[in-house]
């Protein structure tokens, strides 16, 4: 059982204010809500007079570069690799094996702020902010500058827009609610540039990315007259096309937007004995089905990686899903 949020807010903010000197992280492969998140809570942390690094295990996309600051974000395999910090904030990691090779930072006792909104969070941590049906971190996060009455600017505006609309899918996805609306029209007012924001992070592909679409897509499979559909795709060949392997984000949305389907996947092999696999459903709980491999997420939206080859991957998550239907 969680606190209340309102509570939560209490001892995050006290967190915050008690400590000095935070690394802050997120998730191995960092989406737009891990790096708007990381961001936020950069500029948080600025205008509160605190001194902070931030650190992900993964180079960030060149994708993310319409948002503010992601440019300071530290790779793991970089130089620079902080020392000496007081607290930990982590952001939008659902466990603590989320952030990657980045635990090795840390030692035992190091205070830690968890900050996220994937139900299959475990309370990772010393403190945890997390609200469920939160449609973003950074969500959350807008919530945490009210408790601590920081004011909005463009530049976190513009951070926190930024996971807010990617995890929306662009405002299209059932998380979309009144709130995620309002708040989107508070950020707006404080300076955010939407239509820059909206065309760098969801209207531009590389050239990389369109050949990969048109590989991944001669791959689509169905099952259960059409209900289920799916990609499949090697790591040899992503690294062939694009130059980041974030890029395959948002292809599983392929197969699930097909008319009839009701759970789209992507499964993508690493090695001959790994495949990570994407769930997208329209209804069905594909969380579940994740965490049943290991994995977790949302409801609608999930992952988990499948130890064994492809065809075994593909045949034992479509008949999971098929139980699931
Ligand atoms: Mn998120």
């Amino acid at each position: 059982m969680r606190a209340p949020f309102s509570q939560q807010l209490q001892e995050a903010a006290r967190f915050i204010q008690e400590n000095d000197r935070f690394l802050v992280i997120s998730h191995v492969n960092p989406d737009g809500d891990a790096i708007g998140s990381t961001c936020s809570m950069a500029c948080m942390l600025d205008k509160l007079g605190k001194s902070f690094v931030m650190v992900n295990e993964d180079r960030v996309s060149k994708r993310f570069t319409v948002i503010p600051r992601s440019d300071q974000i530290v790779g793991r395999s970089e130089q620079g690799l902080p020392e000496g910090f007081q607290a930990v904030i982590a952001v939008d990691s659902a466990d603590f094996d989320r952030i990657g090779q980045t635990k090795a930072l840390l030692s035992e006792g190091t205070p830690i702020l968890n900050i996220d909104h994937h139900p299959t969070n475990d309370g990772w941590g010393s403190v945890s902010l997390i609200r469920e049906d939160a449609a973003s971190t950074t969500e959350v996060l807008f919530a945490l500058c009210q408790e601590l009455q920081i004011p909005l600017d463009e530049e976190l505006a513009t951070c926190l827009y930024a996971g807010l609309m990617t995890d929306t899918g662009g405002f299209r996805f059932s998380n979309t609610t009144v709130a995620v609306m309002r708040t989107a029209a508070d950020l707006m007012e404080a300076g955010v540039n939407a239509t820059r924001l909206s065309e760098g992070l969801m209207g531009t592909m590389t050239k990389g990315q369109v050949e990969l679409l048109k590989h991944a897509l001669q791959t689509m499979e169905y099952a259960s007259e059409g209900r289920i559909a799916w990609i499949s795709i090697k790591e040899e060949e992503i690294a062939e096309l694009v130059e980041d392997p974030t890029d395959t984000e948002g292809l599983v949305n392929y197969p699930r937007s097909i008319q009839g389907v009701e759970v789209g996947l992507m499964f993508k092999q690493v090695d001959s004995e790994r495949v990570k696999v994407s769930l997208r459903s329209k209804d069905v709980d594909v969380s579940a089905i994740a965490q049943s491999f290991g994995g977790g997420g949302h409801v609608k939206a999930s992952g988990c990686t499948f130890q064994g080859s492809l065809e075994d991957a593909v045949s034992q998550v479509v008949r999971k899903v098929q139980e699931a239907l």
